[in-house]
């Protein structure tokens, strides 16, 4: 019972996040925008799945990180980035309805720059983390890049940036009409 509430809040509050989704850069209180934008539709282009207002792209193929931004890229996106619970949970979705399974992937974080400062490469902030318990390790001083669904928990590990791995791009909505 306490799961069946605890996963109908978590779809309310998916709901919740949707509806006010909005593309960036429009001003929250410019209620004409919103109803033009209601006219209009909002849309992830085909073959991308509209999340908490950003497009996703599953991408089976195993790669290594920077190929995988590179494709990423090339479809007019970046690497995923994870910035809440809710966020986490819908990446974590595409890659289920994409795969049917729930493989390591690779989402957009990376400390090759520099040192234990994690970005992500669509540049947005890195401040939400879900690491695994005693991650990021660096393990052997060779691990700069992220990959999501590790272990049991499912949780994030650093690992080192030639791993080869499905991974999950992200674009913006397309605004039509
Ligand atoms: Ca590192
Ligand atoms: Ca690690």
């Amino acid at each position: 019972m306490k799961t069946l509430t605890a996963s109908a809040l978590v779809c309310a509050m998916i709901a919740l996040t949707r509806a006010a989704a909005l593309p960036e850069g429009m001003p929250e209180n410019d209620q004409t925008a919103k109803s033009d934008l209601v006219k209009r539709g909002v849309y992830c282009s085909y073959g991308w799945t509209e999340r908490s207002g950003r497009c996703f792209r599953y991408i089976p193929r195993p790669m290594t990180w920077a190929t995988a931004e590179k494709n990423c890229e090339s479809l007019g996106g970046n690497l995923a980035s994870v910035h809440n619970f809710l966020e986490y949970h819908d990446i974590q979705w595409i890659i289920v309805s994409g795969s049917h399974e729930s493989k390591s992937t690779w989402i957009g974080g990376s400390d090759a720059q520099e040192e234990n400062k994690w970005l992500w490469s669509d540049g947005s902030s890195f401040s939400y983390v879900h690491w695994c318990k005693g991650e990021p390790n660096n393990y052997r001083g060779k691990q700069h890049c992220l990959h999501m669904n590790y272990g049991a928990e499912k949780c994030w590990d650093d690992i080192a940036c030639n791993y080869r791995a499905p991974s999950v791009c992200v674009k913006r909505l397309w605004l039509v009409g």
